[in-house]
Order: C-alpha cells, then structure tokens, then sequence
C-alpha cells in the first residue's frame, strides 16, 4: 500500500508522516496532496482564534471531549453523534507543547489517546509564506484522512486571524475579561470575522462588564438584514471546567445547519477556492514572466520608478512589451 492509501484508511502513523512531509515542502508531499484532494470537503473546519492566553487550547480540549463522549446533533430531530475530531493548532504554547500545565497535560493525555483524535502542532513563527497557506494542506490531509471536524487554533491578532477565518467554514473568536480585549476585538475588526462569539473564563472578575460589552458591540453590527440570516452568538464559558462547553457545541451544530441549510457553505467554498487558485495564478504568472526577462530588467524598472522617470503606468508598459 502507498503511503497515501495507508492515509486513506485511517492509519495514523502514515498520517503524522504524510504531514511531516508536507510541511517541509518536498515533492513527495506535494504529489501525495494532488493524490489525496478528491477525497477532501467533507470535514467541518472550525476555526478558534482570538489574542494570546484567553483560554482557547483549554477550550478546544474541552470543545474535542465534548464531541467525542457526547457528540454533535447534526440535524434536528438526530441523535447525536459521536465525531472524529482533528485538531490542528498553530504557532501553540500550550497546553499542546511543554508549556502545558499538569492539569491541562492530564486532559490532553485522554485525548492523545483516543484513536478517532489527532493532534498536530504547527510552528510558523520565522516560516515563509502566509499561515492560511501553511495551514491550508495539513487541514486538507486530516479532512482526507476522514477526520469529520477540524479544529483550528490561531493566537494572533488581525491579518492571521482573517487569513484562518478564510480557510474556515466557522470562525469562534475567543475572549477572556481583564485584557481590555473586548475594546481591541472592536478595533481589531475581530467580530466582523465571528460566527460563534466566546467570552472565556467567566468566572473571573470583569466578567460581567465585559459581557455586556461584548454584547453592545454585537448590537452595534445590527441585527441580521435578512430572516433566516445567522445572528452570532455571545456564549460565555468556563474552559477549566467545562461550563457552556455542550451549548458552545450546539452553536456548532447550528451553525453548521445554517450553513449547509443556505448553501452559504457552497458559497464559502467557492470563494475559497477562487481565492486560491487566483493568488496561485498571480504567484505562477509572475514566475514566469520574469523567467523571460533579461537579468536586472525588473530591478532596473523598478530603480526607475523609485527616481521618478517612470511611473508605475509606464512601467508595466514597458515591461510588457513585446509579450504576445
Ligand atoms: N480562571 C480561568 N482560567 C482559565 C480558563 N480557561 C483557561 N484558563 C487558564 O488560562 C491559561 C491559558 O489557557 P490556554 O488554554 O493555554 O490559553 P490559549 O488561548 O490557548 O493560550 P495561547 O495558545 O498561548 O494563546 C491556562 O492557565 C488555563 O488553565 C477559564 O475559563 N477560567
Ligand atoms: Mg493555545
């Protein structure tokens, strides 16, 4: 069997191989994803984002047990389901590497040893090229692997936390009182990106200030414009011990229904994959043009433009002359 057949069936080692060469970028990887894409789209990739320390590795621990023991009612009148649950988290600190606390080492070492879990850290701290195309092939394989939700933690604030919610289908955007956080979520444009809108660690001072504030801010964004439009909800938890975890679950299932339900996963989808193949053209075009360029004609229109003798305009002109 070939490594990616073996992935195909489950295997884990062949798996966390698999992603070992993908993320060093050798061809191998490469050809084992073109191998492996047909069988990817069928996962539920969730995305929990939101600044450093809110509780969002606590949460996601919480989140997997969750779906695991109890499961995720996918449509009404089902039963639930107990789900595969892939979980890939990047650029971590804890409690996925050494950072861990004992209390989280115990949790996450229930969860390592379930089968139907698989754990992938990724640093990208110093890595070359943008985190949703770091990120983008390792949640690809997990899907393929048969994974049926992937959980996505990024720290970060901004651009990362975009670029993730682009590679999502939900985006959990992840707050904890005492950060004046729920000022900068505002300012960030944080809640623009929300499905499912967390306040973390209710149980510390603050909390409720910054529930309420939190909630302002979702009023602020209006109600929704249409009937059967999603209207985000603000869900308070307590990671540490698990309180809001099963109605954070239900958000899940809703939002999933919602999507499916509205054809805005299609949607979603499409835009994705236009997205990518169109920032994939420009990179490749752009290659290729400048392969058929003389050495130092770039750089000599651009030294031009920086001195004024050309503009901008001029100098596309000139570059592209005499290209069919
Ligand atoms: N009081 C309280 N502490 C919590 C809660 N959730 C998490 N914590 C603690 O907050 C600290 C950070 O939790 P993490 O889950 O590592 O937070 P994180 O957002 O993943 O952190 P980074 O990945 O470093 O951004 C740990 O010490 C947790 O035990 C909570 O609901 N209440
Ligand atoms: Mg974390």
């Amino acid at each position: 069997m070939s490594l990616v057949e073996r992935v195909l069936t489950g295997d884990r080692l062949s798996l966390a191989r698999l992603l070992t060469a993908i993320e060093s970028g050798d061809e191998a990887g490469e050809n084992a994803l073109d191998e492996l894409y047909p069988y990817t789209g069928n996962a539920h990739l969730v995305g929990v984002t939101g600044s450093t320390g809110t509780g969002k590795s606590t949460l996601v621990n919480q989140l997997t047990r969750h779906l695991r023991q109890v499961g995720l009612q996918e449509s009404a009148g089902a039963e639930p389901r107990p789900l595969k649950v892939g979980i890939v988290a990047v650029d971590p600190t804890s409690p996925f590497t050494g950072g861990a606390i004992l209390g989280d080492r115990i949790r996450m070492r229930d969860l390592a040893g379930d089968p139907e879990v698989f754990i992938r850290s990724m640093a990208t701290r110093g890595a070359l090229g943008g985190l949703a195309e770091r990120t983008r092939p390792v949640v690809q394989a997990l899907d393929a692997a048969g994974f049926d939700l992937i959980l996505i933690e990024t720290v970060g604030a901004g651009q990362s936390e975009v670029e993730i919610a682009r590679t999502a289908h939900t985006t959990i955007v992840v707050d904890a009182p005492g950060l004046g956080d729920e000022v900068q979520a505002i300012k960030a444009g944080i809640l623009e990106i929300a499905d499912i809108l967390v306040l973390n660690k209710a149980d510390l001072p603050g909390a409720e200030r910054a529930f309420a504030s939190l909630q302002a801010a979702l009023r602020l964004g209006g109600p929704p414009d249409q009937e059967g439009a999603w209207s985000v909800p603000l869900i308070q938890t307590v990671a540490t011990e698990g309180d809001g975890v099963p109605t954070l679950a239900e958000a899940l299932a809703r939002h999933h229904g919602y999507l499916t339900r509205t054809g805005e996963r299609e949607r979603r989808e499409r835009s994705r994959v236009e997205a990518q193949l169109d920032q994939m053209l420009r990179q490749r075009l752009k290659e290729h043009f400048l392969e058929g360029q003389p050495d130092g004609r770039y750089q000599q229109v651009v030294e031009r433009v920086l001195a004024r003798q050309i503009s901008p305009q001029q100098a596309i002109v000139e570059l592209m002359e005499g290209l069919p």
